[in-house]
């Protein structure tokens, strides 16, 4: 069929500068007229330039309301600014970590991904659209900036408005559009990301361990994908590879809306899980996020696996996974407000570890240039080389492979690293949709609390502790592979025995400012391993809530979520 583009004139807008991963808003705003579609000819024009026309691109999401409606006129953008090939996911489902195996496994161009995360989805509620890169990670800094000062820019898009296509069947279709040939091809991610799973690991191993082979006990697992795109995902791993019956794998049903619920992994929000798991069936308990780059760990009677602790334990025994037998484990990495549970192991195995800002794409030069095999966020993300994104099912295969090594319990395998290494006691409280500008003033307070340097050295008591202030700033990293500079990073107020408090607002939210506000403490003292991370932290939370002002400021007077 011979299609014609057109070009529609628009206005510059305010595209906002994509967060910590992508751009976020309220599905409302994408729906606006030429809003989406400004923002996708920006973010093509900006991130290709030269090499747009005749790129091979990808297209997936994580098949939340106006997901399919977006995919459309991403095809016909494409299409009219002469791209040759598109890869699009089937029926628009491709998780983030997928996406990601697939720009690589293809080597395609980038990718557009379709995704609000563990925002909630419908049509009152969020969207998102966020650019990867050739190497399959989110795009750095450098070019979102390009995006954004491109919104700025932009008085036209180009669309071939009449060009529709089936993304329901898989295979190839091919237009001629302005007379160039554009091919579109609908592909099944899930066997792509299934087969490379397969040869990253042991799968004979985790069936043993589930099935009780060799006269073990089965391990009974819970899988929850929260109806986001991981339902078909682990249907295939679970229940065709592995053989877990179906009733272990729930919400596996992708739906628009989330079933109308937050489908982010964590003690609040996965409350299901933890519920389910509490009642003693299960040895192990697995829920990922919309987009399925996210892992909550649970083991029997929903002990919790702090996800700063499960790095460190992967990074522990990543010998165990075939894949690294055959890389061999070059250095680990975590995000700044991560525990330091991962630095210890790695100053034990006398590997390079580095403390990038929060967000997966500063990940990524690390790896590219083989100094990163392994690395993770407190934010449920756990990850490594095998991709560039954080990769939920993988970290699911990663813990049972673990488990199968070793012959032990998740709580065994916890308590066995504290035993080794102690403990890095952590929490983090979530104020969800504050007020912007009392959000703003309390980190602009915090901000000129750590500018005063005779603030260094003061002590800070709270019951019957008292801490030394060891060091205050505002995290700065700069890149050691491309010398690129991320300052204002988080608010870190550091004492002489290494416990943090962390603040920092959230780039990911898409209405009002979440604050997020991290503790972490030290503790060697096994006699003390058991206590409850709040019990242990209490005199921290209260040193940092004095500081900060927040509850004053903010009116707060409870976090909405606590990890
Ligand atoms: C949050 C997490 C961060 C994570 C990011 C994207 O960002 O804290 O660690 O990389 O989400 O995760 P922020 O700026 O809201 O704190 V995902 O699963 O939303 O792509
Ligand atoms: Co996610």
């Amino acid at each position: 069929m011979a299609l014609t583009s057109k070009i529609v004139q628009t206005k510059t807008f305010d595209g906002q500068k994509p967060g910590t991963s992508g751009l976020r808003k309220a599905v409302k705003v994408y729906k606006e007229e030429n809003y989406t579609e400004n923002f996708v000819q920006c973010t093509l024009t900006a991130a290709l330039g030269d090499k747009l026309t005749g790129s091979t691109l990808a297209v997936g999401g994580d098949g939340r309301y106006f997901g399919k409606e977006a995919t459309l006129k991403i095809i016909q953008i494409c299409a009219a600014n002469g791209v040759s090939k598109l890869l699009v996911a089937h029926n628009g489902l491709m998780s983030t970590p997928a996406v990601s195996c697939v720009i690589r496994k293809y080597k395609t161009d980038g990718a557009i991904i379709l995704t609000a995360s563990h925002n909630p989805g419908g049509p009152d509620a969020d969207f998102g659209i966020k650019y990867n890169i050739a190497n399959g990670g989110p795009a750095p800094e450098a070019v979102t900036n390009a995006i954004y000062d491109m919104t700025k820019k932009i008085s036209s898009y180009k669309i071939c408005p009449d060009l529709t296509v089936d993304i329901s069947k898989l295979g190839k279709q091919e237009f001629q559009v302005d007379g160039h040939t554009f091919i579109v091809e609908v592909i099944d991610s899930v066997s792509d990301y299934v087969a490379y799973m397969k040869e990253i690991f042991d799968f004979d191993a985790i069936k043993g361990l589930l099935q009780g082979l060799g006269g073990k006990q089965p391990l009974n697992v819970l899988i929850n994908a929260m109806h986001g795109v991981m339902g078909p995902y682990v249907k295939k791993i679970f229940q065709e590879e592995l053989g877990t019956p179906a009733s272990n794998c729930v919400n596996c049903e992708p739906l628009e809306d989330f079933g109308g619920l937050h489908p982010d992994p964590n003690l609040t929000y996965a409350a299901d899980l933890v519920e389910e798991l509490k009642k003693g069936q299960h040895g192990f308990g697995a829920a990922f996020d919309g987009d399925g780059d996210r892992n909550m760990i649970l083991g029997q009677n929903a002990f919790f696996v702090t996800p700063s602790d499960s790095l460190a334990v992967l990074a522990d025994n990543l010998e165990c996974i075939p894949y690294f037998q055959k890389t061999g484990v070059k250095g680990y990495a975590r995000s700044m407000p991560t525990s330091g549970a991962v630095d210890r192991v790695a100053n034990k195995k006398g590997k390079e570890c580095f403390e990038v800002p929060t967000g997966w794409k500063f990940f990524g030069n690390l790896m590219d240039s083989g100094r990163l095999s392994l690395c993770g966020e407190e934010s449920f993300g756990t990850g490594s080389d095998h991709i560039r994104e954080k990769d939920g099912l993988w970290a699911v295969l990663a813990w049972l492979s673990v488990l199968a090594r070793k012959q032990q319990s998740v709580e065994e395998v916890i308590r066995e690293h504290w035993k080794l290494y102690g403990r890095n006691f952590y929490t983090r409280y979530d104020y969800e949709n504050c007020e912007t500008d009392p959000a703003n003033k309390m980190m602009a307070n915090l901000n000129n609390y750590i500018s005063d340097s005779s603030n260094i050295g003061q002590l800070l008591s709270s019951g019957e502790k008292t801490y030394k202030i060891a060091k205050i700033d505002n995290f700065s990293y700069t890149d050691p592979v491309d010398a690129s500079v991320s300052s204002k990073q988080g608010i870190r107020i550091i004492f002489s025995d290494d416990s943090r408090i962390i603040f920092r607002l959230s780039g990911t939210g898409s209405s009002g400012a979440t604050i997020r506000m991290y503790i972490e403490g030290y503790e060697s003292d096994e006699q003390k391993f058991s206590l409850s991370p709040q019990d242990v932290l209490k005199p921290l939370i209260e040193i940092a809530l004095t500081i900060s002002q927040l509850r004053e400021i903010t009116g707060r007077k409870e976090p909405t979520v606590i990890t």
